[in-house]
């Protein structure tokens, strides 16, 4: 097949075209650098090196002899969308390209408006380019788990069968998302099964759970091929988090209480799931959600079990959490239709937490311990304030 991944150059995007190229199919990645760009906003940078990316192609090229085109461009200029689907002819896109940071939503207002027009323009522009080139495309999206929010009762897979005044209707499962990230996932969602009804779209929505690892079996061929790893208070998901704070003798970052529960994957699931959806896509004007995780922690267990698999002494400790969120709550979510497809999961494991904390180890003497503090706030504090308390890089300074 041809696939073109969008955001081939970010933490997931990157490996999924080296697998899927590694596989047999033809791929193209899309990316605007904007990534990159945040790193320098940010003053921070990914703990592994990365590389360019057309050195990362050409180094691919050298270890495994395969070609992977590239379309340097941003998905909110709609003619470069259409002209790099008219020029690749996909079969299948994999869109990754979105911001994809809560706390970097969460900076503040103009930040919370590039994260939306980022990422809700992007594919909607995405949405006409296909619809314009070719409607059979199956469009396999990123969204997140975080679109349903933690509801006092089961989470299903995209849909919820709900009988109301004695009428019985399945309808989209509601949405509660926990920052302005979040609902530009939510809008997406919207967009695209909008779409898929009024135009005959396919489309395949992967409700992604949090992300954990850095290794898969391409991306580790050669230190040029390795994809990011953050750990930052704003781009670092909390586990990845974790284990770079265990290395350098940090106290591990439990916001609240740390009751707080997410569905959770490994990075090579992530490859795996991706590759599910592609192989079984849907029927023109199908809409589909998956949920896209394998197994789910509260943020308490996932330190007590770094605690545990780290050889040397950890605390932990207790910050106060600068998101708004539940603390505790229920948490019990669908995942079956991936499974059903054949999904094999890696599950945290000792053995998955070791590596993990390898890496870390690794590329310790990396670690900048100033980006490790969380330093966006949700709540309208003070360092709001136009003239009070703003950092020079338009970061919210926080309290604590
Ligand atoms: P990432 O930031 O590392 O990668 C995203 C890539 O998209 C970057 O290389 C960036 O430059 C590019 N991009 C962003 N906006 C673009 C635009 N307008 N045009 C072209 N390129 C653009 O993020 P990631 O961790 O690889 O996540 C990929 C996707 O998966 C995101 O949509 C994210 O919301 C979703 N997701 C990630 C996780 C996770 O734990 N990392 C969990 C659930 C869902
Ligand atoms: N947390 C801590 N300590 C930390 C970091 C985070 O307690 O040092 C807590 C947060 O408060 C939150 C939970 O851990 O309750 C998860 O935070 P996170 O930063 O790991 O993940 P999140 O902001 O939800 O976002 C990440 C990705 C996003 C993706 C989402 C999937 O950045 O792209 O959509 O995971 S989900 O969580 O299912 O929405």
């Amino acid at each position: 097949m041809r696939i073109l991944v969008l955001g081939g150059d970010g933490y997931l995007g990157w490996p999924t075209a080296l697998h899927f190229s590694r596989a047999g199919h033809e791929v193209g990645v899309v990316d605007s650098f904007a990534r990159r760009q945040y790193d320098h906003e940010m003053g921070v940078d990914s703990l592994v090196p990365i590389v360019p990316l057309f050195r990362r192609v050409r180094t691919w090229e050298e270890v495994a002899g395969l070609t992977i085109d590239t379309f340097v461009g941003d998905l909110t200029d709609a003619e470069f969308v259409k002209k790099t689907l008219r020029e690749f002819r996909p079969h299948a896109i994999v869109h990754f390209a979105e911001q994809r940071s809560a706390p970097y939503s969460m900076i503040d207002q103009k930040h919370a408006v590039y994260t939306q027009v980022n990422n809700v323009v992007g594919t909607l522009n995405l949405l006409y380019s296909i619809a314009e080139v070719d409607p059979d495309i199956h469009l396999v999206k990123l969204g997140t788990m975080g679109e349903y929010g933690t509801p006092n009762i089961d989470i299903e897979e995209g849909f919820i069968e709900i009988t109301h005044r004695g009428r019985t209707d399945v309808l989209p499962y509601p949405k509660q998302p926990g920052s302005f990230y979040h609902l530009s996932k939510v809008h997406d969602s919207a967009n695209i099964m909008f779409a898929c009804k009024i135009w005959g779209l396919r489309s395949t929505d992967l409700n992604q759970g949090i992300v954990y690892g850095q290794e898969t079996p391409e991306a580790v061929l050669h230190p040029d091929l390795a994809t990011r790893f953050d750990y930052d208070g704003v781009f670092g998901t909390v586990l990845n988090r974790f284990c770079v704070q265990a290395v350098v003798g940090h106290p591990l970052t439990v916001y609240g209480s740390g009751g707080q529960t997410r569905g959770m994957l490994d990075i090579r699931d992530t490859l795996a799931c991706v590759e599910l959806a592609v192989g079984a896509p849907p029927a023109a004007g199908e809409y589909r959600v998956f949920n896209q995780f394998t197994e789910s922690f509260s943020v308490m267990q996932l330190a007590e079990m770094v605690v545990d698999a780290y050889p040397g002494r950890v605390d932990i400790s207790s910050v106060q959490d600068p998101r708004v969120e539940l603390e505790e709550h229920y948490y019990r979510a669908a995942h079956t239709k991936l499974l059903d497809l054949g999904l094999v999961p890696h599950l945290l494991d000792q053995g998955m937490l070791s590596s993990l904390l390898a890496v870390a180890d690794r590329h310790r003497d990396r670690v900048d311990p100033d980006a490790i503090r969380a330093t966006v706030e949700w709540k309208r504090t003070a360092s709001w304030l136009p003239t009070a308390g703003r950092r020079s890089d338009g970061l919210a300074r926080s309290s604590r």
